[in-house]
């Protein structure tokens, strides 16, 4: 063979090589995950469920962008991934409404969105493609189907003996504060004497539960059961309540959300009686759906995580192998 021939050889096997790794190696994507801050054991799980599922996959780069709970630096940061011309957001809603503006302009420079955990309102879904995370409304009929149960248990509830209860709700206006209480009170309708006398925001967060439960305490001392939208505030609860020489647990049942460890360690010393559990774990569904979307595959409009509740039947057995 001539030496130009040779050569010529030579650069086609090279571009052979090279056009076969580009083949195999999926582009990389730029995904820009906006979280809502860092206000429960449950959000720091979820964050760091998202962080890792996508360093493990190289052709991801996910940037990462913390609101610190407020709506406008959500905002901006959507704004900065559509300017950056990210492939991909990720993205969880502090509250439902408002956003409506910022998603239209991710549709408008064809930048998928994915949400996870917290939806926005119904009017603005139709600028997201799909939303994984949990059915809260049913996480608010589970706890009230609970307490039906519990109540007839202990003999407590005669059906007509009117039961004090109190709620301690997550974020004002935030999918899970709205959904987990109507679940709830789709159940206590059919209880006329369950009275939910005390309701408020505690923010999702341990301090808010404990002062607005030491607020609820000063009002009315006969609080029998308190209903929590998540652990964190439980917890919080569970101090005031026994700074103001009451047993949680026994005085007044304790009711929350999530299924993080500080509550299942409340429920096995038998301060608590019940969590529902809420996964945090949605990094690896979310690479999954963000790999599925590169690939030209189509999404389902909603992805559902599977959970499981907790009480004194089964916490102690659960426990050893709870991941958050
Ligand atoms: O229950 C709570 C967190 O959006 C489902 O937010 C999530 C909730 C979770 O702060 O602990």
């Amino acid at each position: 063979m001539k030496h130009w021939a040779k050569v010529l050889a030579l650069v086609a096997v090279a571009l052979m090589v090279v056009s076969v790794a580009a083949i195999a190696a999926p582009k990389q994507w730029v995904v820009g995950f906006s979280q809502i801050g860092s206000e429960s054991e449950w959000r720091t799980a979820d964050t760091h469920s998202v962080q890792d599922a996508f360093a493990q996959d190289d052709s991801f780069v996910l940037m990462y962008a913390d609101a610190q709970q407020k709506q406008e630096n959500q905002i901006r940061a959507l704004r900065s991934f559509i300017a950056r011309k990210v492939d991909c957001i990720v993205f969880t809603a502090l509250v439902e409404t408002g956003y409506g503006p910022v998603l239209q302009e991710a549709q408008r420079a064809h930048i998928p969105v994915i949400m996870i955990d917290r939806d926005v309102a119904t009017a603005d879904q139709k600028y997201r493609l799909t939303i994984m995370g949990s059915d809260f409304v049913k996480e608010g009929q589970k706890a009230g189907i609970w307490l039906a149960a519990y109540l007839k248990d202990q003999g407590i509830d005669d059906g007509t003996t009117p039961i004090d209860i109190a709620e301690l709700q997550g974020t004002t206006g935030s999918a899970p504060a709205i959904d987990r209480a109507k679940g709830f009170r789709d159940i206590a309708k059919d209880h006329p004497n369950w009275q939910i006398k005390h309701s408020q925001d505690g923010d999702f967060t341990s301090s808010q539960g404990k002062q607005v439960m030491e607020a609820f305490l000063k009002d009315d001392p006969k609080i029998q059961v308190l209903f929590a939208h998540n652990d964190q505030m439980a917890l919080g609860a569970i101090q005031a309540i026994k700074e103001a020489g009451l047993q949680p647990g026994k005085d007044i049942i304790i009711i929350g959300m999530d299924a993080v460890k500080g509550m299942f360690q409340a429920i096995v010393n038998g301060e608590a009686n019940c969590t529902i559990e809420c996964n945090p774990l949605l990094g690896p569904q979310a690479v999954q759906a963000v790999r599925d979307l590169r690939d030209g595959k189509k999404l389902p409009p909603r992805i559902w995580t599977i959970e499981s509740q907790f009480d004194a039947t089964n916490a102690a057995a659960a426990l050893p192998t709870r991941q958050y």
